[in-house]
């Protein structure tokens, strides 16, 4: 697959920064098959040939997660190889790209959008951006990598509020619990995000993939971004096999409130 073939991202390279930018502004850049394959693919092709990767959304939104709208996704039973197959290695191809991610979140960033971000090395948002650990209200648990990056950024209090509540934190907040790197105003966030990814695209690349690596291996050892993206992946597929999970798709597809059974 080369850049002209995608249909759901847009893929632009200039001065070392691979620019993918999620384009499905309709359904706020919400992922389905297509979309994740073409991004992945575009990664893997930035890893190869930039030097820098900075990952933004087209519209009002950074990336919605999971697109509720496609039944061959969420109809499935088994969400586990679904993880396993196609987000596991997505969230990988952002965290273990052999040269830096910046992700430019200009605007809400929901549920797997959400945890695609903040596995970027580099998080700016816009003022305006929020981000918001969704799967509760569908009756899922954090997946795409969230429940081993928001302890390890926010602390298990501010994690497990987050994940239990399903509300948004603004850009701003975020910035100050540390969950990313800077709050900056809307209208200077792409200048702002496209200047970092510039800068580090002009740096000792060499470094900055050994770096990457170092700081993987740090922090609380318990665990590996491998080991629990396999543990969320079989978490998940427990979550997707219950009643609450059809009625937590249905009742956003309604655009009603959900009527949970515990089941
Ligand atoms: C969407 C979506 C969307 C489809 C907005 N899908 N259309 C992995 C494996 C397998 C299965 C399940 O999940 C996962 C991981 C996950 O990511 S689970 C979490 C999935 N994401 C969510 O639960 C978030 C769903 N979206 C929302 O809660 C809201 O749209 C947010 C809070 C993001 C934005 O709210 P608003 O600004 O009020 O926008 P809106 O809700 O009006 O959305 C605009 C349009 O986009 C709307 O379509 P319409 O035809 O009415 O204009 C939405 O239906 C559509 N859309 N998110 N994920």
């Amino acid at each position: 697959m080369t850049a002209l073939d995608y249909e759901t991202i847009r893929y632009a390279l200039a001065d070392g920064v691979a620019t993918i930018t999620l384009d499905r502004p309709e359904v706020l850049n919400s992922l389905n098959a297509r979309m994740r394959r073409e991004l992945t693919a575009a990664l893997a092709q930035a890893s190869q040939e930039a030097r820098a990767i900075l990952l933004t959304g087209a519209g009002r939104a950074f990336c919605a997660g999971q697109d509720l709208g496609d039944a061959r996704d969420v109809a499935s039973v088994d969400l586990e190889s679904l993880i396993l197959e196609e987000y596991a290695p997505l969230v990988r191809a952002i965290a273990e790209a052999p040269v830096p991610v910046v992700a430019a979140v200009n605007g809400v960033a929901a549920g797997a959008g959400a945890n695609l971000a903040l596995a970027a090395d580099l998080v700016l948002a816009g003022h305006s951006a929020q981000f918001l650990q969704a799967f509760a209200r569908i009756g899922l648990i954090p997946d795409a990598g969230g429940s081993y990056l928001l302890p390890r950024l926010i602390g298990r209090a501010r994690a497990m509020g987050l994940c239990l509540l399903a509300e948004p934190l603004d850009a701003g907040k975020a910035a100050d619990w540390g969950l990313i790197w800077a709050a900056v105003p809307d209208a200077e966030l792409d200048a702002a995000a496209l200047a970092i990814a510039r800068r580090l695209a002009a740096g000792p690349t060499v470094a900055f993939r050994l770096l990457k690596t170092a700081m993987r291996g740090a922090g609380p050892a318990e665990t590996t971004l491998a080991d629990q993206l396999a543990l969320e992946a079989r978490l998940q597929g427990e979550a997707g096999r219950s009643r609450d999970f059809q009625e937590g798709v249905a009742a956003f597809l309604e655009k009603r409130p959900p009527r949970f059974e515990g089941r």
